[in-house]
Order: C-alpha cells, then sequence, then structure tokens
C-alpha cells in the first residue's frame, strides 16, 4: 500500500468501503452521518458530494480492527492484540526514510495570496465546537532545533482564517518540545501538516513513539520498506510523497489566538470555550488533483480515533514494558473504550514472587503508561488480555482489593473529565492485581472437566441432539 488511494481501493474491493454520491453538507451533516455509521460500526465513507465542493472527504477509515489490519498489510480477519504484538516485533528494524525529487502532491502549489484553506471541504463536527477543523485525520511535522531530530504527530488544527490554522500542542507533547526549543532562540518554528497519506503514516502520528525518535523510521519498519519522502516548497522538512493535502508555515513560540472548544474522544469538552494558544501561519498549500479530504470524528467511542489509539497506544504499551526486559508478558490490551489510555489490562506468566507487582508497577512508568493511564488490571497467563469477560471473572474471583496498589500523584492529561475541568495535571492510579499470588504454597483448586468423558460425550453430540 502506497497511499490513500490504495487504502481506498483494497477497502472497496474487501466491501468495506461505501461511496456517498448524494449531496450532504460539510456543515454538521457529514459529521453527524459518520458518527451515526461508526456507532454502528459500519464501513468506511468516502463523500462524493460535499455541498459547494468538488473534492471528496474520507471518514470512519480505522473504525474496526479489520481497516487497521488492512492499513498494516495484515488479513482482515487479524485481531487488535496480533495487530499490536506484530506493531511491536516489526518495529524492532527501523528504517529512515528516502528523498525523492518530486511527488504527486506537487500537481498543485498555492503560495502567498492564493493559500485558502476553506478551498477544502472542512467540515464542522459538532454543535458546539468553536469553528471548522482543518486537521482531525492529520498529522503535523516539526524539526527540533538543535538536534535535527523529525517529528510527526497527531493534533487537531481548527481554521481560524484562510490562512491560519489553531494548534493545539499538549504540554510535554513533541511538538510542544519543539516549540519551546524554538522560543529559546527566539525563531520561529517551521511546519508542515498533512492531510490525507499512506494511512500508516496517521497511525504513526497518533503512536506515542519516545522523544528523539522519528515516526518516520517506525512506518518504515512497519512497512519493511524505506518511506518515500520529498522537500517541503518553503520549508526544510519532509513530506511523505503519498501526501494528498500538505500545508507548509511556521508557528510564532509567542503569539497566540483563541482556538477550540472541539470535542473530544472522551465524550467531553476538554475545556469551557475558547483557550489562547500558538497557531501556524500558513504560507503555502501543495495538494494533488482532486485531493481526498481524510477527517477522524471524535466523542464517544467507538470512533477511528479509539480504534488508532487502542493500536497505537497499546503497541507503545507493549514495547515499553520488552524495552524493560520483563518477563512473562504474554498479552496488553487498551480497550477501545477507554481510547486505548486510561485503562491497560496485562497477562503475564508469573515466574517468581512480586512478578505481578513488578509489571503493575512498570507499566506506569513507560512512556505511554507514565501519561494519563489511571487504572492497570494484570491476570495471569490463562486469561488473554483482551478477553473481557474472563478478565471480570478473574476481577471478581482472584482480585482482592488488600492486593491493589493505589498511587497518588502521575502526570495527567488536560482531556480527563474525571478531573475538576480547572486541575487536570495530576491524577491518581490504582493498579489491580487480579492474578493468583505465586508465593502461595496452598492454590484454589480450579474445577476441570475429565478429558476422556469431553471426548466421549462430544461423540455423542449429534445424537444428543445438540448439534
Ligand atoms: C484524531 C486524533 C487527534 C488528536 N489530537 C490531539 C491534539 O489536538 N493535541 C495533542 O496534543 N494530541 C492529540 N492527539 C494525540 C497525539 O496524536 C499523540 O499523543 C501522539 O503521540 C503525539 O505525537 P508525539 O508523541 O510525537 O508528540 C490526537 C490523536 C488522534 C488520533
Ligand atoms: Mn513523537
Amino acid at each position: 500500500m502506497n497511499d490513500l488511494r490504495d487504502f481506498i481501493a483494497r477497502c472497496e474491493a474487501e466491501g468495506e468501503l461505501r461511496r456517498i454520491e448524494a449531496e450532504v453538507d460539510w456543515d454538521l451533516e457529514l459529521s453527524h452521518i459518520a458518527k451515526l455509521n461508526e456507532e454502528k460500526g459500519g464501513p468506511a465513507l468516502l463523500f462524493q458530494n460535499v455541498k459547494g465542493y468538488n473534492s471528496p472527504v474520507l471518514t470512519s477509515a480505522c473504525t474496526t480492527t479489520s481497516r487497521l489490519a488492512l492499513i498494516m498489510g495484515m488479513p482482515r480477519d487479524t485481531s487488535l492484540v496480533e495487530l499490536m504484538r506484530e506493531w511491536v516485533k516489526r518495529t524492532k528494524n527501523k528504517i529512515p526514510p528516502t528523498w525523492v525529487d518530486t511527488a504527486p502532491c506537487k500537481e498543485n502549489i498555492d503560495k502567498g495570496d492564493q493559500v485558502n484553506l476553506l478551498k477544502f471541504p472542512v467540515p464542522k463536527f459538532f454543535p458546539k465546537d468553536g469553528g471548522r477543523f482543518f486537521g482531525t485525520a492529520c498529522f503535523v511535522i516539526t524539526k527540533d532545533p538543535t538536534s535535527g531530530w523529525i517529528n510527526l504527530g497527531t493534533y487537531r488544527l481548527q481554521v481560524l482564517d484562510k490562512n491560519t490554522l489553531g494548534t493545539q500542542f499538549i504540554k510535554g507533547k513533541h511538538a510542544d518540545i519543539m516549540l519551546k526549543a524554538y522560543g529559546e532562540l527566539k525563531k520561529p518554528m517551521p511546519v508542515v501538516a498533512v492531510v490525507g497519506a499512506d494511512p500508516l503514516m496517521f497511525l504513526m502520528g497518533a503512536a506515542r513513539l519516545p522523544a528523539f525518535e522519528s515516526e518516520f523510521d517506525f512506518a518504515g519498519a512497519i512497512r519493511g520498506r524505506s518511506i518515500e519522502i520529498v522537500k517541503g516548497e518553503t520549508v526544510d522538512l519532509p513530506i511523505p510523497a503519498s501526501a494528498e493535502i500538505v500545508v507548509e508555515g511556521e508557528v510564532d513560540p509567542v503569539a497566540m489566538k483563541p482556538e477550540g472548544p472541539f470535542g473530544e474522544y472522551t465524550g467531553y469538552y476538554s475545556g469551557i470555550g475558547t483557550t489562547p494558544r500558538p497557531f501556524i501561519k500558513v504560507n503555502c498549500v501543495t495538494y494533488r488533483k482532486d485531493p481526498i479530504f481524510w477527517i477522524s470524528t471524535v466523542g464517544r467511542a467507538v470512533t477511528d480515533t479509539h480504534m488508532t489509539m487502542a493500536l497505537t497506544y497499546g503497541a507503545t504499551l507493549w514495547q515499553g514494558l520488552e524495552a524493560m526486559r520483563i518477563p512473562g508478558i504474554k498479552s496488553v490490551y487498551c480497550p477501545p473504550e477507554g481510547a486505548g489510555r486510561f485503562l491497560a489490562i496485562i497477562s503475564v506468566k508469573q515466574m517468581y514472587p512480586g512478578h505481578s507487582a513488578q509489571v503493575g508497577t512498570a507499566a506506569i512508568s513507560t512512556e505511554m503508561g507514565a501519561y494519563g493511564l489511571k487504572t492497570v488490571i494484570v491476570v495471569d497467563d490463562d486469561i488473554d488480555a483482551w478477553d473481557l469477560p474472563r478478565v471480570l471473572w478473574a476481577l471478581s474471583f482472584r482480585f482482592n482489593p488488600s492486593r491493589a496498589e493505589f498511587i497518588k500523584r502521575g502526570r495527567s492529561t488536560p482531556l480527563d473529565p474525571s478531573l475538576p475541568i480547572d486541575s487536570r495535571d495530576i491524577t491518581s492510579r490504582i493498579i489491580m492485581d487480579a492474578t493468583i499470588p505465586y508465593e502461595w504454597k496452598e492454590k484454589p483448586i480450579p474445577i476441570e472437566l475429565d478429558k476422556d468423558i469431553v471426548k466421549h460425550v462430544q461423540g455423542r453430540w449429534a445424537e444428543l441432539g445438540l448439534e
């Protein structure tokens, strides 16, 4: 798979995409269709007739595990946990990107006064949103001014006027760290924002890789080949050659404009009204002929934001535990209903006393877990982390609240609606150890079926009228 068009063709061939020919309004109508479709577990949608526009809008590309599997080049019936396992395996061998001279995203080049962000069918999603959001299924590329580290991160982008995009780089995110570095040098930060590309690049934008690691190298690892990149017209930054729409501009580290509000994947707004935030002054927009405008809805689970994060945050947590060399990790699952980040379940084959406790405290200290993860459930290896009925069984019959660990202070996210709206820097955490303690000499005696009798009655199944 090379670009978004290949992905669309693949989805269509597999019955995973519906084209909408009827005229649909970008103003609330389009997002509402997408959201209701996602709630039903529906296909990806390609809106081909957006009121007042000639170019299409793609939604719901990542809402199901089957479509995430297609993005990763895996069979459609691969489970989320298997996708994560494959992600962890493939990303061990990073492959740097390769420069190419040109790409279809240079077919149209608008500079200076020609720039008009509303030339594209930018939707308004929800009634209480602060405006139209250009960047949802997007990613932002920046370069660290001292080390040269290239980052790619998904951060929402609001249209403030025809050549200005509001940003929300949450504290400590890589674009925020880099912007502060430009601030110290008193220089504007060059940025590129991409809408539509090889869909893997969007997953990489959402992935919580460590600082100083480039998402391009990890994308190459997952694809098993180097990602092709082209130079910007006005900025010295790498752009995936597969891009549909490329916005080039700069962020002044001290200037602010009101941004938001925008509904979040928690199902709530994260603040009250607008907030002053850094913005992108857009100097150039390049795009393919008939560009495909790709969006991602938000709100209550499950949307493609949740699925994307369940895969990428879950894989990052798994990677983090492996990097700590903790043995016995059988599976990791960060349910999409918790946006892959507030709740994690880990299955471990215990090998020594305190092993399960180590897994719990390690999880909240990984790159992913240290930020916003609130509840960790550890289960024994006879239970798969994704098998929620069995996890609830363990929570009922193996878990004893006196073996829970309660941590009072940890880094939180401004998005967490369980904290007061004006103080969301710090959260508490709980580790629920639902394993049978390794050191117990007398363990609960499980009820087992007699193997021979099982075989015998299975042989009688039809006779018993049960088939
Ligand atoms: C659809 C979508 C929208 C997101 N919007 C934001 C956002 O506005 N601000 C933010 O800081 N993180 C946002 N995130 C989460 C980041 O993409 C994620 O934390 C990622 O790791 C950031 O990249 P970085 O680790 O290179 O900073 C969003 C994720 C998704 C999937
Ligand atoms: Mn990063």
